[in-house]
């Protein structure tokens, strides 16, 4: 039985989230502003079928797949790069690769202590996104 991800939950600790945004190229102005909003992540899972939209107030970002299937991700209003995404369980992680112009990116997510964390790296940037329970 896989993880289970259902739910709303809120940003609570971010680290190296403003380096995560200078190697996407994210200028200074915009990283300031981003790293200062709260962020709020709501996941729909439906056995491997998936809905994840990132909500802020400045944006949102939404992304919908179906693990182990390679799908085309344009990341709208976030560094707008079109990436080849493919999903995949490691154990009770969910784990992302995006191919295209950025080495080594990707992201994880796992449930540990009830929290819900996101491991975002690009090239040689590891950030870390804990999210707790909104109700
Ligand atoms: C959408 C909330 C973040 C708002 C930041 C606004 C502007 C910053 C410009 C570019 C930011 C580049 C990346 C933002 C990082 C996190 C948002 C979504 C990351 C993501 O890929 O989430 C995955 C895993 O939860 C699901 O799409």
């Amino acid at each position: 039985m896989p993880a289970d991800f259902n739910g709303r939950w809120i940003l609570e600790t971010s680290d190296k989230f403003e380096d995560y945004l200078k190697v996407l190229n994210i200028d200074f102005a915009t990283r300031k502003i981003a790293i200062s909003l709260s962020q709020t992540k709501v996941v729909t899972q439906n056995g491997d079928k998936f809905d994840f939209k990132t909500l802020s107030t400045l944006r949102n970002y939404e992304l919908s797949f179906t693990v182990g299937a390679e799908f085309d991700e344009y990341t709208k209003g976030l560094d707008n790069r079109n990436i080849k995404s493919l999903v995949t369980w490691e154990g009770d992680k969910l784990v992302c690769t995006q191919k295209g112009e950025k080495a080594n990116r990707g992201w994880k997510h796992w449930i540990e202590d009830g929290k819900l964390c996101l491991e975002l790296t690009c090239e040689d940037v590891i950030c870390l996104q804990v999210f707790k329970r909104k109700d």
